[in-house]
């Protein structure tokens, strides 16, 4: 449980853009950029989707987004906007299971999403 290529990320065994971390979170830029910036915020520790999220993890789920979103301040791209995603499951588009906010920016994003 926990071994996805996020868990190795995390645990320096692959290399990744690594743009922020502290205790709790990591973010790096996606392999596979959707739009100019395309950061993906994730927990050191392995939730597999958001499914799997407990009330105990409720405070780690609100440091992504507060992590997500003073990156945008930090960047300089937060008033002009942006977009948090996260995927669960196969429907919504899950590849890697090991919970994570994507951080799209830089272009204007399409509503709704594909
Ligand atoms: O998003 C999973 C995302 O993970 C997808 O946008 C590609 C990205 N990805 C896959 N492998 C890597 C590595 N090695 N580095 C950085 N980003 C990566 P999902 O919501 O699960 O579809």
């Amino acid at each position: 449980m926990g071994d996805t290529l996020f868990a190795k990320i995390i645990r320096r065994e692959i290399p990744a853009d690594i743009v922020y971390e502290d205790e709790d979170v990591l973010a790096f830029r996606d392999i596979h950029p959707q739009a100019p910036v395309h950061v993906l915020f994730i927990p050191r520790q392995p939730i597999a989707t958001l499914n799997d999220a407990a009330p105990g993890d409720a405070v780690l789920l609100g440091k992504l987004l507060l992590a997500a979103a003073d990156y945008a301040k930090r960047e300089g791209f937060a008033e002009g906007g942006y977009r948090t995603v996260i995927n669960c499951n196969e429907h919504g588009g899950q590849t890697v299971f090991h919970l994570h906010v994507h951080l799209l920016a830089g272009r204007p994003m399409l509503w709704p999403p594909g």
